[in-house]
């Protein structure tokens, strides 16, 4: 059985990071060991006065004990990191159990969105988290967090030049691997960018016209998931697209009374019964 570390935060409520990454992980038949870089009492788009403790003096003394017990891992997935520090020492695992050839680094550089950086972040964050991305197999930025990174205009509307500038740029960080997300060149459809660096594939789905919080996360936990069970980078990028559509339209039904997130959890059983090339 496969094993993997993701690193980000535990929003308690609110449907985003760790609450979403370990049911999706485990439903792929993915064993999840976790670090969480700060407890907070709920994500920080929508709710005011959320309350944030910290993780960092954490995160060493666990990796320090992980690797006296010789722990081992067939990839690290890391989403919201609550410090600008946080990212050096993230590196730091990374260096420590990267052993093996297959080992997969996904970073999903989680700082925000349509044109905005999350509130807890800056331009200097930004620039920091470029350079994790830049020791990554895959990266998984939205267009948002790409221009923050490469220090580029964000636009609305783009054609295919934009979005083949953002990620020759991408690549010349060092990224090997890049998928961009909420990807559009129409009204009607929303999807994917995917460049193993030779070629750009795209996969667009019919757009919902809905926007809700977390989709980044399922988005990103799909994406890895379905790397480590051995589908190809497009593959696993179309299981996503496709996974976060069909709980997009499910959470239609409940919006209500579930504005805060994406109610992917009904949906589960399509990322369990699908046919991976090397699940043991
Ligand atoms: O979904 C990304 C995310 C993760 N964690 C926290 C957040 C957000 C986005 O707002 O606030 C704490």
């Amino acid at each position: 059985m496969k094993k993997i570390l993701t690193i980000q935060d535990i929003s308690c409520v609110g449907q985003c990071s760790l609450t979403v990454a370990l049911p999706i992980l485990s439903s792929m038949g993915i064993e999840t060991c976790i670090m969480p870089t700060a407890v907070l009492s709920t994500h920080t788009a929508f709710f005011e006065g959320y309350t944030c403790k910290d993780l960092s003096d954490q995160m060493e003394p666990i990796k320090e004990h992980w690797k006296k017990e010789k722990f081992s891992f067939d990839g690290i997935y890391t989403g919201y990191l609550a410090d600008i520090k946080q990212i050096e020492i993230v590196k730091q695992i990374v260096k420590d159990f990267k052993k093996q050839d297959n080992f997969i680094f996904l970073c999903d550089p989680a700082m925000g969105d349509n044109g905005k950086l999350y509130p807890a972040f800056d331009e200097k964050f930004a620039l920091e988290m470029a350079s994790l991305c830049s020791i990554s197999d895959y990266i998984a930025p939205n267009i948002t967090e790409a221009c923050f990174m490469l220090g580029v205009e964000y636009k609305e509307d783009y054609d295919e030049k934009y979005i083949e500038y953002l990620i020759y740029r991408l690549h010349k960080l060092g990224a090997k691997n890049v998928l961009l997300t909420g990807v559009h060149f129409d009204k009607k459809h929303l999807g994917i960018a995917v460049s193993d660096g030779n070629n750009i594939s795209y996969h667009f789905e019919k757009r919902i016209p809905r926007m809700f919080h977390g989709t980044g996360d399922i988005y990103s936990s799909t994406l890895f998931g379905g790397l480590i069970n051995g589908l190809s980078f497009l593959e696993a990028g179309i299981l996503a697209v496709k996974f976060v559509t069909k709980a997009i339209k499910n959470t239609l039904d409940v919006a209500d009374s579930h504005w805060y997130g994406v109610c992917f959890e009904p949906c589960l059983k399509l990322l369990t019964n699908y046919k991976y090339p090397n699940k043991k």
